[in-house]
């Protein structure tokens, strides 16, 4: 399998690089910015994704894209429109021209996270975006969505809780994502054999979570990590979480609070 993946310079991509290491018979990492030289197996190309051409040159000869590319947190909509909703949208056609059929994507659970923390949600929920960031992560599973129905296309969404070497407040014992299972949940999406629209939590076996994750594990991930090994130091933290009572009453935390002159107890 010849796998192409986005936004390789960042958090998620610079761990996935060594997760990945050999797996494949040919990697190639794309970012807008200049990495290091490529290892055996490797292809490092630079490109601008809200540029169709240079999206389209780096598709060429790929079976599959890890799609990482994007702000990964709140931001003025016209940083966010380039970024997050055009280049994934030059990202999936490419894949589409390129015959580049299994796409696998860096969703958020800040696309789902005006839920309630006392509620357990699973793949099937209506989208509850908390912010213009989980908005374009919505944005982006209802175009695999499409392409998935209409293209024939293969497409595994994985709505990233908190992804950390450890968790760091005590939220994210329901949502961490250690860099071991990050590696895991992006090689099931890459090698399960039978995907059309799969929607999965990214996040750890977290006794906490919030999350139904029972689609991933049909699916064959098989995740190793739980943050409830660090629960006593999380909890006794002062206070174990930033925020206020917003943030504390929704799933996404401090996303669901920026900005926000709603009434909290009209929210369902
Ligand atoms: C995300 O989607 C963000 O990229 C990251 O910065 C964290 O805020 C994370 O979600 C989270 O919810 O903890």
């Amino acid at each position: 399998m010849k796998v192409l993946v986005t936004g390789a310079a960042g958090a998620i991509g610079r761990v996935l690089r060594d997760g990945i290491a050999g797996r494949y018979d040919l990697v190639r990492l794309t970012d807008r910015v200049e990495m290091a030289p490529a290892r055996q197996g490797v292809e490092v190309v630079q490109a601008e994704l809200t540029d169709m051409d240079a999206v389209c040159a780096a598709m060429e000869g790929m079976d599959a894209v890890v799609h990482l590319s994007a702000i990964a947190f709140e931001n003025e909509w016209d940083a966010i429109l380039p970024n997050n909703i055009a280049a994934t949208y030059n990202v999936i056609e490419a894949a589409r021209r390129c015959g580049a059929r299994r796409i696998v994507f860096a969703s958020s659970n800040h696309a789902i996270s005006f839920y309630r923390r006392s509620q357990l949600i699973d793949h099937t929920v209506p989208h509850r975006p908390d912010t213009r960031y989980g908005l374009t992560k919505a944005f982006g599973e209802d175009l695999g969505s499409l392409y998935v129905d209409k293209h024939d296309m293969q497409f595994f969404s994985m709505r990233i809780g908190s992804f950390q070497p450890e968790p760091r407040e005590a939220r994210q014992l329901a949502t961490w994502l250690s860099h071991g299972d990050m590696t895991r949940l992006v090689t099931t999406g890459l090698e399960t054999p039978e995907l059309r629209f799969a929607p999965v939590y990214g996040i750890s076996r977290n006794t906490r979570t919030w999350w139904d994750n029972s689609l991933a594990y049909s699916l064959g991930y098989d995740p190793q990590d739980n943050a409830e090994d660090h629960a006593e130091r999380l909890l006794s933290a002062d206070p174990p979480e930033p925020g206020g009572p917003v943030a504390h009453t929704f799933q996404g935390g401090i996303f669901p609070e920026m900005e926000f002159d709603g009434d909290l107890d009209s929210i369902p």
